[in-house]
């Protein structure tokens, strides 16, 4: 009997042991509110052998120097003395000394293990006053230095043209984007730095988010040069970034892609636009419209067809017409610039920090003309129970990136992406342990995993932002999104190393994700030997 008692009981652990065991191996996640199993879990497996793992910053943000050794105003200097634009009056003056301090930031790189960093070049740096007759060889010289010291450390560079450092001279001169007579100007730089530069750059961004440029730079005027138009400027601004990337590819596929073998392509943000309720056909209207307005505004034309999404059209020339208005706010390409514009992107460029939930406009409001005072009207929000970043807009939601990404290579005809920047942000205290940051590249990085591996989508590259913590546009210091921590209290701009600068060296070591084998084996040693236990109990009653 007492023998009875014991193998029922020796039963009854075995097979709670296994529940226990098993769990140690079932799915993981990263954040609890995502939990759902079929779409959050972590995926185990590796990264394509030539994925490029990167890390991102830009001029404006990082350089400081603003003006050494003959470096011309940018309209983010002018704005940011001009004061009253930017959190606390912060400027990008010293920023992180990088133009001082590149082989620190170089070294970091290294020792991250990254086979490639993303950088821009400040226009006036190169061009004190944006024209081609004021060529500064000292501010060459700082970017080969720079490009030399990466290729050193076994580093490719992805040169950004543009990432919002307008030469302030071309905004005076004639309006800078808002006139088409920038697209020449911009081209003659785009050649300069082919020239100067292509020998050893073989990968070229023309612009880093247009997007931002037309609407933050010239519908709210939140960003450089601060111009608050709503209505027709942003769109006309859009269009002559459009022409200026297609006039900069040509000049690259004509002239110097044969003998540099380069490519080249264009950045593009956004947030994925998640329909609320999957089953409603108007809500996935609604992320359609959305996506076309944000992605397809610059996408479309460049890689799809070389005009505007058909949404775009219709709804603006249709919201036109209601405001009074003779004709469409949105511009129009003639036929000749179609056929220049189409399929001038050799790779699609994506930054991405979140998601929203999507509903359909009830209906069109005539009220205030402008992308976000009447075109877009698509309801989006962000759920209360999301985490939060320390930045206002930034919420994550890892299963965004793969979304946008399948997005992408849908409607692109599964042309190579680029992420180009991903990151959060945490608040301007000093921790080192940064627990938030970790998780978001975790979570991230594993979903651009799926995107690839159970989606088929041509991601070719990720890349974070950012390497250090920096100049964040205006909410200068007060946000930090670096892997490195720098104290901008310090002349020195002493960096150091953060947390999930550690964890992305393992992703990148790894080159994605391996699962761990210790719970595993712990399943199986564990039932092997209660097995035998309970065989040998039972066979001795
Ligand atoms: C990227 O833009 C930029 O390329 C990079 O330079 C920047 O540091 C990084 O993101 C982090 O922001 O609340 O009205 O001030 C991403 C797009 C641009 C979205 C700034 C949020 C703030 C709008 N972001 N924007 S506002």
């Amino acid at each position: 009997m007492a023998c009875k008692m014991t193998a029922v009981a020796c039963v009854l652990t075995y097979f709670a042991l296994s529940l226990y065991f098993g769990s140690c191996y079932s799915a993981e996640y990263v954040y609890d509110v995502f939990n759902d199993e079929d779409r959050d879990a972590l995926y185990y497996d590796t990264f394509p052998d030539d994925f490029k793992w990167s890390s991102a910053t830009s001029s404006y943000q990082i350089e400081g120097a603003w003006n050494e050794d003959g470096k011309g105003p940018s309209i983010w200097d002018t704005f940011c003395h001009e004061g009253g634009h930017v959190y606390e009056n912060h400027t990008g003056d010293v920023a992180c000394d990088s133009y001082h301090k590149y082989k620190e930031d170089i070294a970091l790189m290294a020792n991250l293990g990254l086979k490639n960093y993303r950088f821009s070049i400040a226009w006036s740096r190169v061009l004190p006053t944006g024209k081609i007759d004021s060529v500064n060889e000292d501010g060459i010289a700082y970017y080969n230095n720079v490009i030399d010291e990466l290729l050193d450390n076994g580093i490719d560079p992805m040169v950004t043209l543009y990432h919002w450092d307008l030469p302030q001279g071309l905004h005076d001169d004639y309006g800078g984007w808002m006139n088409e007579s920038i697209i020449n100007d911009f081209n003659d730089y785009a050649k300069l730095c082919f020239e100067r530069f292509g020998d050893r750059v073989k990968f070229w961004i023309t612009f880093n988010e247009p997007w931002i440029v037309a609407l933050l730079g010239y519908e709210s005027g939140v960003f450089a040069p601060g111009i608050n138009e709503p209505g027709t400027i942003p769109y006309v601004v859009g269009h002559n970034l459009i022409k200026s990337h297609a006039e900069a590819w040509h000049t690259y596929d004509d002239q110097f892609r044969s003998v540099q073998k380069g490519v080249i392509g264009i950045t593009l943000n956004s947030d994925w636009s998640e329909p609320h309720d999957r089953k409603n056909y108007k809500h996935i209207f609604a992320s359609e419209r959305a996506m076309q307005f944000s992605l397809g505004w610059f996408g479309h034309p460049i890689y799809k067809n070389g005009d505007y999404p058909e949404i775009m059209k219709t709804k603006i020339a249709e919201i036109s017409a209601g405001q009074g208005l003779p004709q469409s706010r949105l511009p129009e390409f003639t036929e000749e610039e179609k056929v220049f514009i189409n399929h001038t992107g050799d790779f699609f460029g994506l930054n991405h920090y979140s998601t929203n939930y999507v509903v359909n406009p009830t209906n069109e409001n005539y009220e205030l003309p402008g992308y976000w005072g009447s075109d877009v009207n698509v309801p989006s929000w962000k759920e209360e129970s999301w985490p939060q970043s320390a930045s206002s807009w930034l919420k994550p939601v890892p299963w965004g990136i793969r979304q946008i990404l399948v997005w992408i290579h849908n409607e692109y005809d599964g042309i190579d992406s680029y992420v180009t920047e991903n990151g959060v942000s945490t608040h301007d205290v000093y921790d080192l342990s940064d627990e938030e940051r970790m998780k978001y590249y975790k979570s991230y990085i594993n979903e651009v995993l799926k995107a690839i591996k159970l989606d088929g989508a041509n991601c070719k590259g990720y890349t974070a932002w950012s390497l250090l913590d920096n100049f964040e546009w205006a909410a200068g210091y007060s946000e930090r999104f670096g892997m490195h921590y720098v104290d901008f209290s310090d002349d020195d701009r002493p960096r150091e190393v953060k947390d999930s600068a550690k964890l992305y060296a393992d992703i990148i070591a790894d080159n994605g994700f391996i699962e761990d084998n210790t719970s595993r084996s712990l399943v199986v040693e564990g039932s092997v030997l209660l097995t035998a236990f309970v065989v040998i109990i039972v066979n001795t009653l």
